[in-house]
């Protein structure tokens, strides 16, 4: 059977499991402003909360993310007029497509994640059934609203892998090519943002060292004081990207300072080849905090009003469910459940 045409559509989401990180920003926010304002393509974003509570989150504190990850797309430049903007559970086809999918995927596929082993650690006999079937969850975010392209960071290349074979296998099953094979748009100088206190870990919001990451409520003077303190080796910057190949604290500093420029690492380096930290690092502050206070103070001004917050989510639940009902309902019938 022909393959069918799909709407050129984008989704993606971040998980309210703590403020948003520069890692964040650079790697997964920046890239959505520009999808969206390049107009190719129908985008949903989502404040993936579903997906949050796998690991224990206080209820509270889950509600405040919510609704500070929603500011921060807006203020990052999500406009939900044009882009649906919505928490992921107030559209519940999300939830009961994952369940057909929990069906689909095998569970040597989940065993294989390396989020979950990261995750889960060691104690993985006590870690949620939930943290499991994460990536199960994340491919009916996706394929609910049958969208043809996912932009994320690196670090997540594996699920969408995973995405694509849940797909495949549920059109083989079932004898039709009724979900797309998404493409993931992964790429630019800060698609994996290293912590700052270890150049082989990615930057995560959940990691218990505050100092590991620029958070995007920072003000000027934590972000000066984490980058001053970020690990770093003693040599000074070479003259070429390539030759940081084995530097990886260096090499992150100069990947973070090409993506808030907006630039490639090897033309960063053509301006930086040969500084000291003490120059470096105080000039790399000054960028972030230069494109990041507007954000942050934009953010702050739309979380002052979180009734508004909320009925922006509320409109853009509405508007997400008007596309994945219909797109519900077919996969049920596939699968021979009777919806009257
Ligand atoms: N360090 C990073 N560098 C580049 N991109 C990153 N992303 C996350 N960390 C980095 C991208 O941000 C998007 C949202 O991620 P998420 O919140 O859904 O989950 P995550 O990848 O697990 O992010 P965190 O910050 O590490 O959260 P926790 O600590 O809760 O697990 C994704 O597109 C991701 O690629």
């Amino acid at each position: 059977m022909a393959e069918p045409q799909f709407t050129p559509r984008v989704l993606s989401g971040i998980q309210p499991s703590g403020g948003l990180t520069l890692g964040n920003y650079l790697g997964a926010l920046t890239r959505f402003v520009d999808i969206q304002d390049a107009g190719t393509h129908e985008c949903l974003y989502c404040v993936v909360d579903l997906h949050a509570i796998t690991v224990w989150q206080d209820p509270a504190d889950l509600t405040a993310q919510t609704r500070e990850i929603a500011a921060a797309f807006m203020a990052a430049g999500i406009d939900p007029t044009r882009s649906i903007l919505f928490n992921q559970s107030q559209v519940p086809e999300h939830a009961q497509l994952a369940w057909l999918f929990n069906c689909v995927a095998r569970m040597g596929w989940m065993r294989r994640m390396t989020q979950w082993k990261d995750k889960a650690g060691k104690n993985s006999e006590e870690a949620s059934l939930g943290l499991f079937a994460y990536p199960a969850l994340m491919a009916a975010d996706i394929l609910i609203y049958h969208a043809t392209h996912v932009p994320v960071g690196e670090d997540q290349r594996q699920h969408l892998e995973l995405t694509r074979d849940i797909a495949t296998k549920f059109n083989h099953d079932f004898g039709r090519e009724f979900f797309p094979i998404t493409e993931p748009v992964i790429g630019g100088p800060a698609a994996r943002v290293m912590s700052l206190r270890d150049g082989t870990k990615k930057m995560s919001k959940s990691d218990p060292s505050d100092m590991s990451r620029i958070n995007l409520s920072d003000d000027a003077d934590t972000i000066a004081q984490k980058f001053r303190k970020a690990r770093t080796d003693p040599d000074p910057l070479p003259q070429t990207y390539d030759a940081l190949k084995d530097r990886p604290e260096a090499r992150n500093l100069v990947d973070i300072l090409a993506g808030l420029q907006g630039k490639s690492p090897e033309a960063v380096m053509g301006e930086v080849a040969g500084q000291g930290w003490g120059q470096f690092k105080p000039y790399l502050a000054e960028v972030a905090v230069e494109t990041m206070g507007p954000i942050t103070a934009e953010m702050n001004r739309l979380m002052a009003d979180p009734g508004e917050i909320d009925r922006i989510l509320g409109d853009g639940a509405a508007r997400a469910r008007e596309i994945a009902a219909p797109i519900l309902k077919d996969a049920y019938e596939l699968v021979g459940l009777i919806r009257s």
